[in-house]
């Protein structure tokens, strides 16, 4: 099942300067900064209730967050939603048509299992799925 929107990732071209602007606009700094390698990005996130924001920075210019901003500019890169159970939600939702970008989770900040579906399956916007990792 879909428990809640975990975060809001939005693209951005300088940390640094985001940080501040965000810092501004909340009225609270990011609580962590945490670089991706694998996904080529650096980020950093800030606690909203129980939603959190990611800003996110390329750090390749290979990214998907580089060629993002390319094509499209600043802005909402995609919405992650928590599962209680990703596999069981890849699954059904490669079962309903929705275009999986890997066939298995991944590792993705905060060690979380994440896995993410087209835009072009889910109405122009990227959707990832996360799931705390079950020790
Ligand atoms: N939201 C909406 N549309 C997007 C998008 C996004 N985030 N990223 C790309 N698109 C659009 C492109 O603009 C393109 O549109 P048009 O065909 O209309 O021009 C279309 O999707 C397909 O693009 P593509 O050329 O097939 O593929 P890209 O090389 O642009 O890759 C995507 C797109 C989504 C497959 C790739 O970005 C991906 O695999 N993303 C998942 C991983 C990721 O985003 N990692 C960074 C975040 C990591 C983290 O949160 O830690």
């Amino acid at each position: 099942a879909f428990l809640r929107v975990e975060h809001i990732g939005i693209a951005i071209k300088s940390l640094e300067k985001s940080n501040d602007l965000f810092k501004k606009l909340f009225g609270k700094e990011h609580y962590k900064v945490e670089k991706v390698e694998r996904e080529g990005v650096s980020t950093s996130f800030f606690q909203l209730g129980e939603t959190k924001i990611e800003l996110l920075e390329a750090t390749t210019e290979e990214s998907a967050i580089s060629k993002f901003i390319d094509k499209k500019g600043e802005g909402v890169h995609h919405i992650a939603y928590e599962v209680d159970d990703i596999y069981a939600e890849m699954k059904r939702l490669e079962n309903e048509g929705f275009i999986l970008l890997s066939q298995e989770p991944k590792t993705g900040a905060d060690n979380k299992l994440i896995c993410f579906l087209h835009p072009k399956s889910t109405n122009g916007v990227l959707v990832e799925l996360c799931q705390e990792r079950k020790e």
